[in-house]
C-alpha cells in the first residue's frame, strides 16, 4: 500500500482483504480528494483558510464557539493525546460522551492527532464497552466524567487500554487541566486519504458487535454527497438534532455536514420531543436531524413552538410510516427527507429532495451511488419485485476483521440486509429487514406496513408488529401498540384495530393477536427493538 501517517498500523493490518471489499465508484467530480487529507484539517484548518474563522461552528446551551476557536481547542486535545497521553498515528481512542462541545472537540482532535476514533454510545455498559476495546485493541480513552463509573468497571478487563482523562473534570491531570497549558497551535497529522479514522460499532442486535472501518476520504465524502444533493444544506443553516455522535447519523448531522459548509450545529445533550421543538425555536435552528418516533411524537405538540426557522428535516434509522410523515406535515408544513443508511456505509445512500419525495417511497440513489434490488441469486430484479436492496458508491463495508465481511459485501455490492422493492422510475420502497418477514401460511408479510396502517388510526400513537410462533400458521402477525391517551386497550379495541387493518390493505395481512403495551422497546437511536417483541411473542403462551 501507499503512503500512510500510521506508525501503528493495527487497523489497516485488519482490514479485509482487498478482495472482499465491496466495488467503490468515484464517478462525480468532487469526489477526487487528494493522497493526503485529514478530515479534521479539511473541516477546520480548511475553513478558516476560506474565510470562516469568526464563523459560528458550535452552539450550546451555555455558549457558543467560532471555527477559529474551535481549531484552538481540538488542536490542544491533539498536542495533549500526543505529548501527555503518549499516542502514536493510527492508537485507537476510545471517546465517550454525550452530544457537548468537548465530545465534539475531542473528536477533531483525535483526527488532528492521527487516531482512529472508537467512540460508543453514553448508555453503553462496562461489558458492552469491553467488547469494543477488545476488538479494536484501543490503547487511550477521552471520556465526559459523568460517564466514568462504566469505563472505570470495564478497565480491569481492558489491558491495552492504559491512557485515559476526563473531561468537564476538575482534578489536576484531567484533560480540562492539560489543555489549559497548551497554545492551540498543532501541526495536524498528514494522514493519507485512505488512513483508517474511524471504527464504528454497529448497534447489533445478535452476536458481538461489528466494527466498520471509514477512512479520512470517508468523512468529507459523506459531506459532500446527500448533504449537498438532497438537504440541500447552505453556509447559514443551523443543525440540531437528537443522534448521538457516537453514531454515523450523528457524526454527519450534529458535526460534520454543517462544519463542511461554514454551518453551525446546536449540541444538547439529552432531548425528548418538547426539548427538541424548544430547542429548534430558542436556536432558530434551520435544519433537524432525528428518528421517526421522534417526529411522530412532535407533530401533534408543534403548536406550542415557534419552528417557523425550520427548513428541512431528516428522518433516518428506520422506516418513517407514511401517517408520521403527513401529521409532521399537517402541523408543520415540512416535507421530512427520509434516507437509509447504515453504519457500514457511514450514511445515508437513498434518499429524496421534499420536492422529490414519493409516497411511501425512501427516495432513489442519492447521486454518486448506485442501488439495486437483487434476487436471491444476485440478480437485479424487475421494478415492482421484492428483493434484497444492494448499493455501491465511494463509501463501503469494510468489517475489522470479521469472517460477517462476506455477509455484507457480494459480488461488490454492499447488501444491507433490508428487503425492498423499486419501482420503473428508481424509488425504492422499505418492506422489512430481511430477516424480519413474518411468514404465515405460506405468505411473506412485511412487519411494517402493518405498522404503517396501524399508526393511521386514531386511537395508535405508536406500534410494532412481529412474528408470533403459531401451531396452525407456522407464524402470524403480532401487534404491540401503545395507544394515545384517553384510548381504552380492551378487546373491543383489538377487534377494531384488526379491522381497520383488514379494509385498509390485504386483509391476510391483518395482525391475528393484539397486545396493548405502555411503551416499545426503542434502542438509544430510537430504533424499535423488534428481537425484544419476538422474544416477548415467544414467552406469551
Ligand atoms: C435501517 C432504515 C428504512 C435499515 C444510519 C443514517 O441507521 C443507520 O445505521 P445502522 O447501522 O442501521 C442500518 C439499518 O437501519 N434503516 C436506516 N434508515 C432507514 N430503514 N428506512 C430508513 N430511512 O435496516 C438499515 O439497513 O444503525 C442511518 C445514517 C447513518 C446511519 N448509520
Amino acid at each position: 500500500m501507499a503512503h500512510t501517517a500510521h506508525v501503528d498500523t493495527f487497523a489497516r493490518d485488519n482490514l479485509p482483504p482487498r478482495s472482499a471489499w465491496p466495488e467503490l465508484l468515484f464517478e462525480l467530480p468532487e469526489l477526487d480528494y487528494p493522497a493526503r487529507m485529514n478530515c479534521a484539517g479539511e473541516l477546520l484548518d480548511g475553513a478558516v483558510a476560506r474565510g470562516w474563522g469568526e464563523r459560528i461552528a458550535i452552539r450550546a446551551p451555555d455558549g457558543r464557539c467560532t471555527y477559529r476557536q474551535l481549531m484552538a481547542q481540538a488542536n490542544r486535545i491533539a498536542a495533549v493525546l500526543v505529548e501527555d497521553m503518549g499516542l502514536v498515528p493510527g492508537n485507537r481512542v476510545l471517546l465517550r460522551g454525550p452530544n457537548n462541545p468537548m465530545m465534539a472537540a475531542c473528536w477533531l482532535g483525535v483526527m488532528k492527532a492521527g487516531g482512529i476514533v472508537v467512540a460508543t454510545m453514553p448508555l453503553l455498559r462496562a461489558k458492552e464497552i469491553t467488547d469494543v476495546v477488545t476488538k479494536a485493541e484501543v490503547t487511550h480513552a477521552l471520556c465526559d466524567r459523568r460517564l466514568a463509573e462504566e469505563l472505570q468497571a470495564a478497565l480491569p478487563a481492558c489491558p491495552t487500554l492504559k491512557t485515559v482523562r476526563y473531561w468537564y473534570d476538575d482534578a489536576p491531570d484531567s484533560l480540562d487541566a492539560l489543555t489549559a497549558r497548551q497554545s492551540g497551535e498543532f501541526r495536524t497529522c498528514p494522514t493519507a486519504a485512505d488512513d483508517v479514522a474511524l471504527i464504528a460499532f454497529t448497534s447489533g442486535t445478535t452476536g458481538k458487535p461489528k466494527g466498520t472501518v471509514h477512512f479520512h476520504r470517508d468523512v468529507i465524502a459523506m459531506c459532500d454527497l446527500f448533504p449537498k444533493s438532497c438537504l440541500r444544506t447552505v453556509s447559514d443553516d443551523i443543525y440540531c438534532g437528537t443522534p448521538p455522535l457516537a453514531f454515523t447519523f450523528g457524526l454527519g448531522g450534529m458535526l460534520c455536514f454543517p462544519l463542511r459548509v461554514g454551518a453551525s450545529t446546536v449540541l444538547v445533550e439529552r432531548l425528548t420531543p418538547e426539548a427538541l421543538m424548544q430547542t429548534i425555536e430558542d436556536f432558530r435552528a434551520t435544519v433537524c436531524f432525528t428518528a421517526p418516533t421522534f417526529y411522530r411524537q412532535m407533530a401533534p405538540l408543534a403548536a406550542k413552538f415557534d419552528l417557523s426557522s425550520l427548513r428541512a428535516c431528516v428522518s433516518a434509522g428506520e422506516a418513517l410510516p407514511d401517517a408520521t410523515r403527513q401529521a409532521f406535515k399537517a402541523a408543520t408544513g415540512i416535507e421530512i427527507i427520509d434516507g437509509i443508511g447504515s453504519t457500514e456505509m457511514i450514511h445515508i445512500f437513498v434518499s429524496h429532495t421534499p420536492e422529490t419525495v414519493r409516497r411511501g417511497a425512501t427516495g432513489y440513489a442519492v447521486p454518486g451511488y448506485r442501488a439495486a434490488v437483487l434476487d436471491e441469486d444476485g440478480k437485479p430484479c424487475p421494478p415492482g419485485v421484492v428483493g434484497r436492496l444492494a448499493v455501491k458508491g465511494p463509501t463501503g463495508c469494510r468489517y475489522l476483521a470479521d469472517p460477517r465481511q462476506e455477509v455484507y459485501v457480494q459480488n461488490g455490492w454492499n447488501v444491507t440486509g433490508d428487503a425492498y422493492l423499486m419501482d420503473a422510475d428508481g424509488y425504492f420502497f422499505y418492506q422489512a429487514r430481511t430477516d424480519d418477514m413474518i411468514i404465515s401460511a405460506g405468505y411473506n408479510i412485511a412487519g411494517p406496513e402493518i405498522e404503517g396502517t396501524l399508526m393511521q388510526h386514531e386511537a395508535v400513537a405508536e406500534c410494532g408488529v412481529v412474528a408470533a410462533p403459531d401451531e396452525e400458521r407456522g407464524q402470524i402477525p403480532k401487534a404491540y401498540v401503545v395507544l394515545k391517551p384517553g384510548y381504552v386497550g380492551d378487546a373491543a379495541m383489538a377487534k377494531a384495530l384488526q379491522d381497520f387493518v383488514k379494509s385498509a390493505i390485504a386483509p391476510y395481512k391483518y395482525p391475528r393477536a393484539v397486545e396493548f403495551v405502555g411503551a416499545l422497546p426503542r434502542t438509544e437511536t430510537g430504533k424499535l427493538q423488534r428481537f425484544k417483541l419476538r422474544e416477548m411473542a415467544r414467552t406469551a403462551g
